[in-house]
């Protein structure tokens, strides 16, 4: 999957260090050639292909429970998987850092020196993840992101447990299994896997209209992202920060992508699926190999105490965003992932995050979605890896850890100390309650009746989601309406894609009139509530586009096979490289291609059968001689690629042959174009041929930079 080998990829993220990598490198395990076979108790062993068994020498006779050998290594295989998540149990990590920016506007609501330190280089680990589906399941699935930072700071672990979507289904935890519930796979069959587009799911949501902004969110665009690298991040939920004279401000973090917010269409992300389940794990993996380490911003939203109120919906509302245009975004530092994990069980798979874990400067609300998530997320870790679970290599904080804690299962640290209790005769030793620089809780005022309700602001369900989906480009309100249709769709019971079909008309009439056509919901007479027809700046993904458009880590496919011009290939390689590309050379066969001067003297990478267009953001077919035009034209996987990556929006590049072959291809959809010149240069994206005829190499492959990176 990656153009550099493995001793390669070693040597890249051997280079990278920090302080959790130096701390994880105590448990770090160099294999080397030389290093012996051992049983667990560490005794060499010659030979681990056979069970000791009775034998004549001709005839197997039984099997001896007396091998300890074999017994071991059965044992240990038996006992090889842990309790996957009960939810966001498919994903992927990397290491990396985070450094606030010079001059952080956080000083000024904050005194945890790392949002503030410009000075400071702060380890993290994030791990990346989809909601529904199993730990096998496929990365392309429409679901939610989560997007989970764990920050080794100075002064203890701080994470924030995100999400791809900055709202949430429900407002209070309380409801988390119920949701939770309904969209996992049916309890009779156990089905879909990795998928919402089912009647427990439908019927959830359509009874609990909180759920309505959240649902547009997840339906759109941002339900199938293109890329981890790709997407934003958020905290979701309102935390607070402290500043030095000890004022509170509520806060909502967010992650921006260096490289912009993009998505698949829905039918790459359908096939994906099937063709590489891995795609967004081994997306992630090939940029921090290939050198291209995402990087996002970190921008907060601030509100000070007294401005609570101030706002016609709760600040509270995990089902409600900050429109920017009430509450600006503030940037204030850059988190880079630069490292791969060096194995996934130890690192990725026992990650374990805690929205509870925050440090110093900063602290919680009464969001009731938090609250309950701090007390969730520290209970889950000990079903799945027990009460010790924060000193596991990747969990331990990389400052001091002293505590009265003690035993359990799994318990690795040896205390020399005679007591394990607060306070106790020695006093005057360590551990000591540490009044500077400890947590210290804010102050806060707290009167109240004890109720279950739900205050009056949090009774408004779809202000929000009209918002939304007012704010969308066409084409991203065209694919909104796609993806309801198709979840709906495959519902089968008619109760429940009729109530939904009246949700939406509670969002928005025209919205409803279409899918309720295209899945036979109820057709609405008139809208159930007026459309206030305010937009907001961020919710379309078009908001984030790059200030200066980038190709950087995308992947281009070259097209082609025995009698292409090597000069052009290498063109454009070169051209691709430059702008931080990742070219592959895909032809009949993988190996060596002969060219049209003769020898054989380029290398492909992949062969057609092996790869799909889905797997790639662009394409180019350069010029050979009439064996090469006739080759590509006359294999049908070429075709329909040609055909395919045209369908998905991609950008299409041709030199002579290649611009034939395109032509051929395409000649079913884009009829008027003029592929006719024997040696015309073309370049063709969804939007329109840019050119044709008399075009040169250089200009073709300057201008596939701007319109792949557009
Ligand atoms: Fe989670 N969530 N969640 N969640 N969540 C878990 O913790 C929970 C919520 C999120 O990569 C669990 O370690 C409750 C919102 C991510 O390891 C569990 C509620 C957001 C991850 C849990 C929520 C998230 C989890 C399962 C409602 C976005 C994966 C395994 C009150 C801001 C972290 C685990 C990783 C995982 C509980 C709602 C994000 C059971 C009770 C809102 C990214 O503790």
């Amino acid at each position: 999957m990656s153009t550099v080998g493995q001793s390669v990829k070693q040597a890249f993220t051997s280079m990278v260090n920090n302080a959790k990598i130096s701390d994880l490198k105590r448990d770090t395990v160099e294999i080397t050639p030389s290093t012996g076979l051992t049983t667990d108790h560490g005794v060499y062993i010659p030979e681990t292909d056979n069970w000791l068994r009775l034998s004549d020498g001709q005839k197997h006779g039984p099997s001896l429970l007396e091998d300890q050998i074999a017994r071991e290594k059965i044992h240990r295989f038996d006992h090889e998987r842990i309790p996957e998540r009960v939810v966001h149990a498919r994903g992927t990590g990397a290491h990396g850092y985070f450094k606030a920016f010079e001059g952080s506007p956080a000083s000024k609501y904050t005194f945890a020196p790392v949002l503030t330190d410009p000075s400071r280089t702060t380890p993290v680990f994030v791990r990346f993840s989809t909601v529904q589906g199993s730990r096998g399941s496929a990365d392309t699935v429409r679901d939610v992101r989560g997007f989970a930072v764990k920050m080794y700071t100075e002064e203890g672990n701080w994470d924030i447990v995100g999400n791809n979507i900055p709202v949430f289904f429900i407002q209070d935890a309380i409801k988390f299994p119920d949701i939770i519930h309904a969209v996992k796979p049916e309890p009779h069959n156990e089905v879909p896997q990795g998928q919402s587009a089912h009647n427990n799911f439908w019927d959830f949501v359509g009874l609990q209209p909180e759920s309505a902004h959240m649902v547009c969110w997840a339906m759109s665009d941002r339900g199938i992202p293109r890329s981890y690298r790709m997407m934003q991040g958020f905290g979701v939920n309102t935390y607070t920060l402290i500043n030095p004279a000890g004022e509170r401000f509520f806060v909502k973090f967010h992650w921006q992508p260096e490289l912009g917010v993009h998505s698949l269409v829905w039918d790459e992300a359908l096939k994906l699926g099937g063709q590489d389940p891995d795609f967004h794990r081994k997306d992630l993996e090939e940029a921090i190999v290939n050198g291209a380490p995402p990087k996002w911003t970190l921008a907060i939203q601030t509100i000070a105490e007294k401005d609570e109120h101030n706002f016609d919906f709760d600040i509270l509302d995990a089902t409600k965003v900050w429109p920017a245009e009430l509450v600006p975004l503030q940037e204030v530092g850059e988190l880079v992932l630069n490292k791969t994990v060096d194995e996934f069980f130890p690192e990725t798979e026992q990650a374990a995050f805690c929205t509870s874990h925050v440090v110093p400067g900063i602290g919680f609300s009464d969001d009731p979605l938090l609250q309950g998530r701090n007390f969730s997320y520290f209970d889950t870790q000990i079903t799945r890896l027990g009460i010790n679970w924060e000193q596991l290599p990747i969990n331990r904080p990389v400052c001091p850890v002293m505590n009265h804690h003690r035993d359990g299962q799994h318990q690795s640290r040896i205390h020399k100390s005679p007591v394990n209790y607060w306070p106790n005769r020695k006093s005057a030793g360590p551990p000591v309650p540490v009044e500077k620089g400890g947590y210290h809780d804010f102050a806060q005022k707290v009167a109240g009746i004890k109720q279950r309700i739900r205050t009056p602001k949090f009774q408004e369900h779809f202000n929000q989601a009209q918002l939304f989906v007012n704010s969308l480009a066409p084409h991203e309100r065209a694919h909104l309406i796609a993806a309801f249709s198709f979840e709906l769709s495959h519902c089968d019971d008619p109760v429940v894609y009729e109530t939904y079909t009246k949700v939406l008309n509670h969002i928005d009439f025209n919205l409803a009139k279409d899918v309720a056509a295209n899945v036979g919901g109820v057709m609405p007479e008139k809208p159930a509530r007026e459309n206030h027809g305010k937009k907001s700046f961020g919710l379309s993904q078009l908001d984030f586009a790059p200030s200066k458009p980038t190709i950087k880590s995308r992947r281009i496919a070259i097209l082609v096979a025995d009698g292409v011009d090597l000069s052009g290939v290498m063109v454009m390689k070169a051209a691709l490289k430059a702008g931080g590309a990742v070219p592959f050379v895909i032809a009949p066969r993988r190996g060596h291609i002969s060219t049209s001067s003769g020898g054989e003297n380029l290398f492909a990478d992949h062969h057609f059968e092996g790869q799909r267009s889905t797997m790639f953001d662009a394409l180019y077919i350069p010029r050979g001689n009439e064996l090469f035009g006739k080759t590509l034209r006359g294999n049908g996987r070429v075709v329909h690629w040609i055909a395919e990556a045209f369908g998905h929006c991609k950008t299409i590049a041709g030199i002579g042959e290649g611009s034939k072959t395109i032509a051929f291809a395409l000649s079913h959809f884009v009829s008027e174009l003029s592929f006719s010149s024997s040696d015309s240069d073309t370049v063709v994206t969804s939007y329109g041929v840019i050119t044709a005829g008399s075009y040169s190499l250089k200009s073709a492959a300057t201008d596939v930079l701007n319109i792949a990176s557009g």
